[in-house]
């Protein structure tokens, strides 16, 4: 059959199951967003600035756990969406981004010259740096093959934001096609059995254990076998901005999130524990300021991640472990349930102490309108509505992630790794 590049891509979509594009017209993207509107299975979102479509296809991401869509056109078009696409990128959000380009004629290509078309700009190389990947489509025929490679990228492994630069003349050219469809499976790294039976032993032997879930705890849909791990063994459990929903705030020994904005009795744990188990994480710089300066000389410190890079460059540690979360987090509760385990009481009696030493400045029993009594206020209001709260970046960002009891797993959306104010409103529209 002969389809055109805009009827491939729509295709495309609706094989990877795809039900909504958030997008900004122009010139370079109407034959796709034409192609789009005959489609009555993908529902088009417009915003009002390029800036806010990337951050509402990313809010929508998070919370669906899969690569969402955005279209813009070629020149201001794409370039308004670097923030939001490096916001992406530091957060791993799975974004497919569909750019329009000038007709393949009306590229510079290698020539010394600054542009050649009009609204021409050369966005692939601008955002080699905050994707995963980026491609510029050179034939109608590649096009199948190129959007599916974007959703595979996008999704595998650590996720992340990947951009696919189509020229307007193959968006309206024709090519036969035989077969659209799309087999590759994403597969997650399976932890070595060694180190989880290395791993349960520490954890045995330990005195004072802790546990730092970050994002990708929730990114790899863990937080189930990581509350069993927690409740049953007692742990306690801090968390990065990025995991703070992975622990529900009814569990007892949920201190909080950790860092210079975060939870003093977090904070402690982190000084005092002898073993700490950090999963899903990067170990940066606002969670612990001071790298290796933060833990305790003698801790035996643990880092399981899905990505290989994160590992041993700003907190050196003991152990590293390449692997999914869940996957390990199951397999540890299985080992677990092999050997004999003893409860960490003097640790509990100790950190339940700390809890009434260590009285926020803004004091329970004062209620007034202060941010720690609004978010409480606002909680209790919200409990049970399985609400998604968004934040902008600021203050108001750290007290929410400090106050706010989330009890549901993957229920805040903020702005982590870039901090990117203006990140909130749109957030909030493609959570909606
Ligand atoms: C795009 C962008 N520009 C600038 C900053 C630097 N910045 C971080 S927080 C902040 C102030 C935020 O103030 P407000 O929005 O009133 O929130 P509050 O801190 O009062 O909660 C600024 C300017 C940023 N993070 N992002």
């Amino acid at each position: 059959m002969e389809l055109t590049g805009a009827q491939i891509i729509v295709r495309k979509l609706a094989e990877h199951d795809v039900k909504i594009v958030f997008e900004y017209p122009g010139g370079t993207i109407c034959s796709i967003l034409d192609e789009l509107s005959k489609d009555e299975s993908i529902k088009t979102f417009m915003c009002r600035h390029e800036q806010a479509v990337i951050h509402a296809a990313d809010a929508y991401a998070r919370l669906t756990q899969r690569p969402s869509v955005c279209m813009v056109t070629s020149g201001p078009g794409a370039s308004n969406l670097v923030t939001g696409i490096a916001n992406a990128f530091m957060d791993s959000v799975p974004i497919v981004i569909i750019s329009g380009q000038v007709a393949e004629w009306d590229l510079k290509k290698d020539k010394p010259v600054r542009q050649r078309g009009f609204q021409e700009l050369d966005i692939v190389s601008v955002v080699k740096t905050i994707t995963k990947a980026s491609f510029l489509v050179n034939k109608v025929s590649d096009i199948a093959e190129v959007i599916d490679k974007a959703f595979f990228i996008a999704a595998e492994g650590r996720p992340g934001p990947v951009l696919v630069d189509i020229p307007i003349n193959m968006q309206y050219t024709s090519c036969g096609v035989s077969d659209l469809s799309f087999n590759e499976k994403i597969t997650k790294p399976q932890p070595r059995h060694s180190d989880i039976v290395d791993v349960a032993k520490r954890l045995i032997s330990s005195k004072k254990p802790l546990v730092v879930a970050g994002g990708g705890v929730i990114l790899s849909k863990a937080s189930e076998p990581l509350m069993t791990l927690l409740k049953k063994y007692q742990l306690p459990a801090a968390q990065t901005l990025m995991g703070v929903t992975s622990v529900s705030c009814d569990y007892e020994l949920n201190l909080g999130f950790v860092g210079y904005a975060g939870s003093r009795l977090s904070n402690r744990a982190v000084k005092e524990a002898d073993f700490v188990l950090g999963v899903g994480l990067r170990f940066d710089n606002r969670a612990f300021p001071q790298a290796n300066k933060e833990f305790d000389e003698s801790a035996y410190i643990v880092h399981v991640d899905c990505d290989r890079n994160e590992f041993n460059h700003r907190v050196t540690v003991n152990k590293t472990v390449f692997a999914d979360a869940e996957i390990f987090l199951a397999q540890l509760l299985g080992e677990l349930e092999k050997n004999r385990y003893e409860q960490k009481n003097e640790w509990v009696g100790c950190i339940n102490s700390w809890k009434k030493e260590l009285k926020n400045s803004f004091q329970e029993d004062k209620p007034e309108l202060n941010p720690k009594f609004i978010l409480n206020r606002l909680s209790e209001l919200l409990k049970g509505r399985k609400a998604v709260i968004t934040t902008d970046v600021g203050q108001h960002q750290l007290w929410t992630a400090q106050y706010f009891k989330f009890r549901d797993e993957n229920s805040l959306v903020t702005s982590g790794g870039m901090g990117t104010m203006g990140f909130g409103l749109p957030a909030a529209i493609g959570a909606q």
